[in-house]
């Protein structure tokens, strides 16, 4: 109870933030993207990850004003980017009961006016659960956000169950492949049976791939071979501060 009314006070006293972590191109090594994590700048007990905080936001009814938070700030920041010649995406993740919304897709084109962003600059993550959950559901709010020019991302790919009948009706741009793959997929035969199942499916729907949770070189070059688009993990870069993105990207050029 507690932590709910401190989540309440955080929202209205600004003490979440965004935190950006940089997406590359494979084939070439140039900065594409960044995905937005947001975390809570608690007065007392400083830096508080997402996992500890979002789940009670969903149980709140706090994860709309959360997610519009979350929302707008990425969209703010990547209309400045672009205007500072930093011409990135941001993606930003969706709580499943955020997607559950029947009006979800409305209120996301809404905030994306709001903010002034080319809503091609934006993508949105939506897990496989929460997509797979309600398939004509997704593909309703879905295809209004893609002909608005929304990129659409299916998260945590791989963790699901997904139907793929299903899954070749879904609207979306790019798959991410969960990051416990990426992890083991030098090191257990199963990981790497889904990484490379994966990237074969997403080659035949013709749509892009992150792979995540990249932290070694052995991890870039065997997603590399297998045709993976984009990478995002630590080997490149942590989730930093707008200011910090700003100076690692710079430090690139
Ligand atoms: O940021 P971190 O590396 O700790 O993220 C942990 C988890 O929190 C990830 O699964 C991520 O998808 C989730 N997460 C991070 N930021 C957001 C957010 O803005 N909204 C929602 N719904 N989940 C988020
Ligand atoms: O579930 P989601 O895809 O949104 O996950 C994003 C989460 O993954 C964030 O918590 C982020 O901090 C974490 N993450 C990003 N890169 C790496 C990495 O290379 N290794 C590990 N262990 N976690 C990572
Ligand atoms: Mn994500
Ligand atoms: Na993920």
């Amino acid at each position: 109870l507690r932590i709910e009314q401190e989540l309440r006070r955080a929202l209205v006293e600004d003490e979440l933030e965004v935190h950006f972590q940089p997406q590359l191109a494979l084939g070439g090594g140039r900065v594409t993207g960044a995905e937005a994590l947001v975390r809570w700048r608690h007065p007392v007990r400083g830096l508080i990850a997402p996992g500890e905080f979002v789940p009670v936001a969903e149980e709140t009814g706090l994860v709309e004003p959360l997610g519009r938070f979350v929302l707008a700030e990425a969209s703010r920041q990547a209309a400045a980017w672009a205007a500072m010649g930093i011409p990135i995406r941001v993606a930003v993740n969706v709580s499943p009961l955020q997607f559950r919304n029947p009006r979800f897709s409305e209120a996301v084109l809404q905030t994306i006016r709001e903010a002034g962003v080319d809503p091609s600059r934006i993508e949105l993550e939506i897990t496989e659960s929460a997509a797979m959950a309600d398939p004509s559901h997704a593909a309703r709010e879905l295809a209004p956000l893609r002909s608005a020019g929304v990129r659409i991302a299916i998260d945590d790919f791989g963790t699901g169950y997904s139907n793929f009948a299903a899954l070749t009706q879904l609207p979306f741009d790019v798959l991410k492949i969960d990051r416990s793959f990426v992890r083991d997929a030098l090191v257990t035969p199963g990981a790497r049976v889904v990484v490379e199942a994966v990237l074969g499916l997403a080659r035949n729907l013709d749509v892009e791939t992150v792979a995540e949770g990249v932290e070694t070189e052995e991890q870039r070059a065997f997603v590399t071979a297998g045709g993976c688009t984009f990478g995002q993990g630590y080997l490149f870069g942590r989730p930093m501060p707008a200011e910090a993105f700003e100076a690692w990207y710079a430090n690139r050029l």
